[in-house]
């Protein structure tokens, strides 16, 4: 039943999506702003999370090419783009049969 927490058993992808968010805010909550990652916080999440899919990239030029509302930080909305970039990046290299 909902708001129960014993015995739920989640599917894999249902996990991947709880995940997900665990992922965001055990890092977002680092400094007081507990909603948004700075380039620090983002800096450890990628560390942390993607070594092998971000493995190259600029993370302070990523944080301004997602940041929509231009403060500098990343929310949860605009980590969700970068997680559907990933997603399409992995998506067309398996369509393309690439290991990446
Ligand atoms: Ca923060
Ligand atoms: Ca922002």
């Amino acid at each position: 039943m909902a708001g129960e927490k014993t015995d739920v058993k989640l599917t894999h992808a249902e996990q991947c999506i709880k995940d997900l968010v665990a992922t965001f805010y055990d890092c977002s909550r680092k400094d007081k702003d507990q909603e948004n990652l700075s380039l620090e916080e983002f800096r450890e999440l990628v560390k942390k999370n993607f070594p092998n899919y971000l493995k190259g990239v600029n993370l302070e030029e990523k944080i301004k090419e997602l940041d929509t509302n231009n403060d500098k930080q990343m929310k949860f909305s605009e980590f969700l783009k970068l997680i559907g970039e990933l997603v399409k990046t992995v998506k067309r290299c398996e369509k393309a049969k690439h290991t990446c």
